[in-house]
């Protein structure tokens, strides 16, 4: 047969267009699109399903140390395998440098983290907290060119923001080879600020987390963070914009042409501060950052994604179990500052968002596959995946969009011991995924095996359409004549 698989009798999906038709597979690849394609070694059946590009997860923290060194509770088997009953095909997890350590030996570490037990293909954003001058003129540029061009940095957390003048120096270096640089914006000193208020009063229970990171800290870092972006014209990615106010700027910055890009995540969607208040230590399960908000600033930033102003919806998968390993690393009733800081979400990212979104009629399936998809491979140079075109990976995710199931943990396949999602009721449900042509989930079961998943190199981010900024201050010889070095 010409064709390895054919896919047929299904309603294809992309980011602009949707028809009913055939995919015929060859070598990994979508080798043709038509009406109706005959024969193939295997054929999948999709009538009354949706074809559409497997799902790239875009953030999430698997096999990670944060900086209070706990481990995530998912590796790269338990992760993928998670993210892959949840409709991607792919992932781009963080390879986090700590201070002190070598960026060249955070990603042997993390290859030797993935390459043995990933069944997804996936690449890395770096986390970057130690902007050494080697990192910056050494191995940061020798990442960039193995293919991980994009990393992440924070301005908050004592033990790993970089200042405003680090972050300009990290920003430059990424424009001058063509990187994006994401970064977590909360202010860092409002935040201590509010916590050592709340622990002169007492006020410890894990609701209290919700009141120590106040919408203004992320408001006002997201809008310093542009800002500094700007004066230095290099693209930037906001990640987990929680605030209507948040989201306001990215939307206002890139009506202008800045190079930004920004995401939410279904959290700040799903669940609010009253999560964080229910009985005992609860709450705890609900503790990420930034904070979710309130039932009002959920429509605001439904309001946005409809809108555009978000690139994708991505999960944050932050993995802590709800016990002395994970959230409870420092005692059951510790108070909220001490207790693990994410929670996790990769296996219900596209059932949700397809459930909320396309389902109530609040995005078009077309905005879903770009959110889930195709706009994270644009965004983050993975230009062989997120589309169904020929010559593109046959990352695939057949979608029973009619199946109505109540979210379990028993759904998610991770190592988790809770889900923030349970009990929700969601309609439409990955059944089949496909990677590079195998078959790695069918009919919601595994099929794949530990370590099949390949590393992806990424080319630099795409910035078509967006002319940028130039500060008239940043070249002395437009006002005195005199020049800087670039
Ligand atoms: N930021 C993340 O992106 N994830 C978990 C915690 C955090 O601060
Ligand atoms: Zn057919
Ligand atoms: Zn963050
Ligand atoms: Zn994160």
């Amino acid at each position: 047969s010409a064709f390895d698989t054919v896919i047929h009798g299904g309603t294809i999906a992309t980011a602009t267009d949707t028809w009913k038709g055939d995919i015929g597979i060859r070598g990994g690849r979508i080798a043709a699109l038509a009406e109706r394609i005959d024969g193939g070694a295997t054929r999948i059946d999709a009538s009354g399903r949706l074809v559409l590009p497997g799902g790239i997860e875009a953030h999430c923290h698997i096999a990670q140390e944060s900086s209070s060194g706990v481990m995530s509770a998912d590796d790269y088997y338990s992760g993928s395998v998670s993210a892959a009953f949840g409709g991607n095909s792919s992932f781009v997890p963080f390879a986090a440098q700590h201070r002190g350590q070598s960026v060249d030996d955070v990603i042997a570490t993390y290859d030797d983290r993935a390459a043995p037990n990933s069944v997804l293909d996936y690449s890395y954003h770096l986390i970057i907290s130690d902007p050494t001058p080697k990192v910056l003129t050494e191995e940061l540029p020798r990442a960039f060119a193995r293919g991980i061009t994009s990393f992440k940095v924070f301005m908050t957390y004592d033990l790993m923001n970089l200042g405003d003048g680090g972050m300009l120096n990290i920003l430059t270096v990424a424009k001058a080879h063509g990187a994006l640089t994401m970064v977590h914006a909360e202010n860092n000193d409002m935040v201590k600020w509010m916590n050592r208020r709340l622990a002169e009063a007492g006020l410890t229970e894990p609701k209290y987390h919700a009141i120590s990171r106040p919408a203004l800290a992320e408001e006002e870092a997201i809008h310093r963070a542009v800002s500094l972006a700007k004066l230095v014209d290099a693209p930037l990615f906001i990640v987990h914009v929680s605030t209507p106010e948040g989201a306001e700027i990215v939307q206002r910055e890139r009506l202008r042409g800045t190079k930004l890009f920004a995401e939410t995540c279904p959290q700040y969607l799903a669940l609010t501060r009253e999560d964080l208040d229910r009985p005992g230590m609860e709450g705890a399960k609900f503790i990420c950052s930034p904070p979710v908000r309130d039932a009002e600033g959920q429509a605001v930033l439904w309001r946005h994604i409809q809108a555009g102003t978000f690139a994708s919806v991505s999960s944050d998968h932050a993995p802590y179990r709800f016990d002395e390993t994970g959230k409870f690393l420092n005692g059951r009733d510790a108070p909220y500052p001490k207790i693990s800081n994410g929670m996790p979400g990769i296996g219900m990212r596209l059932p949700y968002l397809f459930s909320e979104g396309v389902v109530k009629g609040r995005i078009t399936l077309q905005q879903f596959v770009g959110l889930s998809s195709t706009n994270a491979a644009k965004t983050f140079g993975m230009d062989t995946k997120g589309s169904i075109a020929p010559g593109m990976d046959a990352d695939i995710a057949i979608w029973n969009p009619e199946e109505t199931r109540t979210a379990t943990l028993a759904d998610q396949h991770d190592n988790m011991d809770y889900t923030p999602f349970e009990g929700m009721e969601i309609t439409g449900w990955p059944q089949t995924v496909l990677s590079r042509g195998e078959i790695v989930i069918e009919n919601r079961e595994l099929k794949a095996g530990r370590g099949r998943g390949r590393f992806v190199a990424r080319k630099p981010v795409s910035l078509t359409g967006m002319p940028g900024y130039t500060a008239p201050e940043l070249d002395p010889a437009r006002n005195f004549g005199a020049k800087v070095a670039p």
